[in-house]
Protein backbone atom coordinates (compact mmCIF):
# COMPACT_ATOMS: atom_id res chain seq x y z
CA UNK A 1 0.00 0.00 0.00
CA UNK A 2 3.01 2.79 0.86
CA UNK A 3 4.80 1.59 -1.78
CA UNK A 4 1.77 2.38 -4.33
CA UNK A 5 1.18 5.50 -2.69
CA UNK A 6 4.51 6.82 -2.91
CA UNK A 7 4.79 5.72 -6.66
CA UNK A 8 1.77 7.57 -7.36
CA UNK A 9 2.99 10.28 -5.51
CA UNK A 10 6.31 10.13 -7.80
CA UNK A 11 4.27 9.96 -10.98
CA UNK A 12 2.29 13.15 -10.20
CA UNK A 13 6.01 14.95 -9.32
CA UNK A 14 7.53 13.76 -12.15
CA UNK A 15 4.26 15.26 -14.36
CA UNK A 16 3.37 18.43 -12.71
CA UNK A 17 6.54 20.50 -14.66
CA UNK A 18 5.24 18.38 -17.77
CA UNK A 19 1.60 20.51 -17.29
CA UNK A 20 3.40 23.70 -16.36
CA UNK A 21 5.74 23.86 -19.35
CA UNK A 22 1.94 23.15 -21.39
CA UNK A 23 -0.12 26.17 -19.87
CA UNK A 24 1.87 28.69 -22.11
CA UNK A 25 0.99 27.30 -25.32
CA UNK A 26 -2.82 27.64 -24.17
CA UNK A 27 -2.30 30.85 -24.56
CA UNK A 28 -3.37 30.76 -27.87
CA UNK A 29 -7.04 31.10 -26.68
CA UNK A 30 -6.12 34.46 -25.05
CA UNK A 31 -6.10 37.69 -27.19
CA UNK A 32 -9.19 39.69 -27.99
CA UNK A 33 -12.10 40.55 -30.44
CA UNK A 34 -15.23 42.98 -31.21
CA UNK A 35 -18.18 41.57 -29.15
CA UNK A 36 -20.43 44.55 -30.44
CA UNK A 37 -21.60 45.26 -32.74
CA UNK A 38 -21.11 41.53 -33.47
CA UNK A 39 -17.60 41.32 -35.10
CA UNK A 40 -17.80 38.19 -37.61
CA UNK A 41 -15.61 35.89 -35.43
CA UNK A 42 -18.21 36.74 -32.56
CA UNK A 43 -21.64 36.08 -35.02
CA UNK A 44 -19.18 32.67 -35.58
CA UNK A 45 -18.98 31.71 -31.91
CA UNK A 46 -22.47 32.86 -30.92
CA UNK A 47 -23.67 30.88 -33.91
CA UNK A 48 -25.89 33.33 -36.00
CA UNK A 49 -23.71 31.97 -38.57
CA UNK A 50 -22.01 28.32 -39.33
CA UNK A 51 -17.93 28.21 -39.14
CA UNK A 52 -15.18 26.00 -38.36
CA UNK A 53 -12.30 26.65 -35.92
CA UNK A 54 -13.19 30.32 -35.40
CA UNK A 55 -16.62 28.90 -33.59
CA UNK A 56 -14.34 28.00 -30.14
CA UNK A 57 -11.84 30.83 -30.55
CA UNK A 58 -12.96 34.60 -31.75
CA UNK A 59 -10.45 35.98 -29.84
CA UNK A 60 -7.62 34.02 -31.79
CA UNK A 61 -7.45 36.46 -35.48
CA UNK A 62 -4.22 37.51 -34.84
CA UNK A 63 -1.39 38.34 -37.35
CA UNK A 64 1.06 40.48 -38.54
CA UNK A 65 0.47 43.86 -38.27
CA UNK A 66 -0.21 45.80 -40.85
CA UNK A 67 -2.03 43.49 -42.90
CA UNK A 68 -5.55 44.58 -44.33
CA UNK A 69 -7.80 40.97 -43.88
CA UNK A 70 -10.75 40.20 -41.99
CA UNK A 71 -8.88 36.58 -41.02
CA UNK A 72 -5.23 38.43 -40.20
CA UNK A 73 -3.76 35.73 -42.96
CA UNK A 74 -4.88 32.94 -40.84
CA UNK A 75 -5.97 30.14 -43.64
CA UNK A 76 -7.98 28.39 -40.71
CA UNK A 77 -10.05 31.05 -40.42
CA UNK A 78 -10.37 32.44 -43.94
CA UNK A 79 -13.94 31.85 -43.99
CA UNK A 80 -13.48 35.35 -42.21
CA UNK A 81 -12.71 36.81 -45.79
CA UNK A 82 -16.10 35.71 -47.30
CA UNK A 83 -18.29 38.65 -47.86
CA UNK A 84 -20.57 36.46 -49.17
CA UNK A 85 -21.13 34.33 -46.29
CA UNK A 86 -24.35 35.68 -44.83
CA UNK A 87 -23.10 37.66 -41.92
CA UNK A 88 -25.35 39.74 -40.17
CA UNK A 89 -25.24 43.62 -41.18
CA UNK A 90 -25.99 45.69 -37.94
CA UNK A 91 -27.50 49.07 -38.33
CA UNK A 92 -25.30 51.96 -36.83
CA UNK A 93 -25.40 55.45 -35.75
CA UNK A 94 -22.84 57.91 -37.17
CA UNK A 95 -21.11 57.59 -34.51
CA UNK A 96 -21.58 54.33 -33.05
CA UNK A 97 -19.26 52.94 -30.04
CA UNK A 98 -17.32 49.75 -30.81
CA UNK A 99 -16.67 47.28 -27.75
CA UNK A 100 -13.76 44.96 -27.71
CA UNK A 101 -13.35 41.81 -25.39
CA UNK A 102 -10.41 40.90 -24.12
CA UNK A 103 -9.49 37.72 -22.69
CA UNK A 104 -5.75 38.52 -22.45
CA UNK A 105 -4.83 42.21 -21.33
CA UNK A 106 -1.56 43.02 -23.95
CA UNK A 107 0.10 46.06 -23.79
CA UNK A 108 -1.38 48.32 -26.35
CA UNK A 109 0.05 50.52 -28.89
CA UNK A 110 -3.11 51.60 -30.93
CA UNK A 111 -6.28 50.75 -31.92
CA UNK A 112 -7.17 51.32 -35.90
CA UNK A 113 -10.41 51.38 -38.15
CA UNK A 114 -10.66 50.93 -41.54
CA UNK A 115 -13.36 51.16 -44.32
CA UNK A 116 -12.65 50.22 -48.05
CA UNK A 117 -9.22 50.75 -46.88
CA UNK A 118 -9.07 54.15 -45.36
CA UNK A 119 -8.42 54.63 -41.88
CA UNK A 120 -11.63 56.38 -39.81
CA UNK A 121 -10.48 56.33 -36.50
CA UNK A 122 -7.05 55.80 -34.67
CA UNK A 123 -6.88 55.69 -30.81
CA UNK A 124 -3.03 55.46 -29.49
CA UNK A 125 -2.84 53.77 -26.24
CA UNK A 126 0.98 54.56 -25.81
CA UNK A 127 2.08 51.37 -24.80
CA UNK A 128 -0.62 51.09 -22.08
CA UNK A 129 -2.40 48.12 -20.70
CA UNK A 130 -5.87 48.01 -21.89
CA UNK A 131 -9.10 46.65 -19.26
CA UNK A 132 -10.71 43.78 -19.86
CA UNK A 133 -13.19 45.63 -21.91
CA UNK A 134 -12.22 48.69 -24.13
CA UNK A 135 -14.91 50.88 -25.90
CA UNK A 136 -14.16 53.34 -29.02
CA UNK A 137 -16.90 56.33 -29.91
CA UNK A 138 -15.87 56.26 -34.09
CA UNK A 139 -17.39 58.62 -36.12
CA UNK A 140 -18.34 57.41 -39.65
CA UNK A 141 -17.84 60.95 -41.08
CA UNK A 142 -19.45 61.00 -44.44
CA UNK A 143 -19.83 57.33 -45.05
CA UNK A 144 -23.38 56.14 -45.07
CA UNK A 145 -25.18 52.60 -45.94
CA UNK A 146 -23.54 49.32 -45.46
CA UNK A 147 -19.92 49.08 -45.04
CA UNK A 148 -17.12 46.39 -43.93
CA UNK A 149 -15.20 47.93 -40.94
CA UNK A 150 -12.09 46.49 -40.43
CA UNK A 151 -10.56 46.88 -36.80
CA UNK A 152 -6.98 46.25 -35.68
CA UNK A 153 -5.58 45.75 -32.33
CA UNK A 154 -1.89 46.45 -32.44
CA UNK A 155 0.55 44.96 -29.54
CA UNK A 156 2.84 47.51 -28.30
CA UNK A 157 5.19 44.48 -27.39
CA UNK A 158 4.59 42.03 -29.87
CA UNK A 159 4.97 42.23 -33.57
CA UNK A 160 0.89 41.09 -34.17
CA UNK A 161 -2.06 42.78 -34.22
CA UNK A 162 -5.77 41.25 -33.63
CA UNK A 163 -7.98 41.48 -36.59
CA UNK A 164 -11.92 41.68 -36.91
CA UNK A 165 -14.33 42.62 -39.33
CA UNK A 166 -17.83 44.31 -38.47
CA UNK A 167 -20.88 44.44 -41.31
CA UNK A 168 -22.60 48.08 -40.36
CA UNK A 169 -25.27 49.58 -42.07
CA UNK A 170 -24.66 53.09 -41.13
CA UNK A 171 -27.53 55.38 -40.71
CA UNK A 172 -29.87 52.76 -41.07
CU1 LIG B 1 -2.94 37.36 -26.58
Amino acid sequence: MHMRKKTAALIGAALAPVVAVSLPASSASAHGYISDPPSRQAQCAAGTVSCGDIQYEPQSVEGPKGLTSCSGGNSRFSELDDDSKGWAVTPVSKTTTFSWKLTAQHNTSTWEYYVGGQRIALFDDGGAKPGAVVNHQVDFGGLSGQQKVLAVWNVADTSNAFYACIDVNVGG
